[in-house]
């Protein structure tokens, strides 16, 4: 039997973060209409910059690394959760074993195929309950819901868990994803509504 976590996000107290509502399931949202299918064959997942060991991986090898299911609430800065998404992948905390961050390391820029990026504190992949998705509800992810990768970071608002995943770019300084570009918040902890600037 595969490891299964349940994020310690699910058991909190005040599990339903302030000013969100429950709804059944995650909306898609998307800085572009349409999202291509992707050319698998020249796909490789990344991992550069502050790192004594860079990585780069096909899909292949992506999917024979050791990997965990995860069941984790999902809390979107549009004040709509969805409870209990089951997920399963490879913990950031593997691939970080792997690439060995400096101690110049603080961030990470997370890079999508669609363009899209977003910012985080490295502090963030080394949570158990933060992974490498690249199954959804049991089944391989959704083309709109991240195939081929998805990170998932439960104890972040939804902007955070970048879909169409290529790369992760660890960094000296924090440096603005798109929505941080546009006023939303560099870390964004959902309770304690770090909702924009
Ligand atoms: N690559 C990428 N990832 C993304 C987004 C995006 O536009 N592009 N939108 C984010 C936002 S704002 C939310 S709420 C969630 C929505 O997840 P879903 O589309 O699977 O419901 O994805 C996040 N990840
Ligand atoms: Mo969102």
């Amino acid at each position: 039997m595969k490891k299964r976590i349940v994020s310690d996000i699910n058991l909190r107290e005040d599990r339903l973060p302030p000013g969100q509502r429950w709804i059944s399931a995650p909306i898609v949202y998307d800085i572009v209409d349409d999202i291509p299918d992707w050319d698998m064959s020249s796909y490789r997942f990344k991992v550069w910059g502050e790192v004594e060991e860079p990585l780069e991986l096909t899909y292949e090898e992506l999917l024979s690394l050791p990997s965990v299911e995860l069941v984790a609430d999902f809390h979107c800065v549009t004040r709509w959760s969805v409870k209990e998404i089951l997920w399963e992948g490879v913990q950031t905390l593997e691939i970080l074993k792997r690439v060995k961050p400096k101690d110049s390391a603080r961030f990470v820029l997370v890079h999508c195929l669609e363009g899209y990026t977003t910012n985080l504190p490295l502090e963030y992949l080394y949570e158990e309950d933060t992974i490498l998705a690249y199954k959804m509800m049991g089944q391989v992810i959704p083309k709109r819901h991240g195939y081929p990768l998805r990170l998932v970071v439960p104890k972040l608002y939804a902007w955070k868990s970048a879909k169409y995943v290529w790369g992760l770019e660890i960094l000296k300084e924090d440096v603005p994803g798109f929505w941080e570009q546009r006023g939303y918040h560099m870390r964004g902890d959902p309770w304690k509504e770090e909702r924009y600037w």
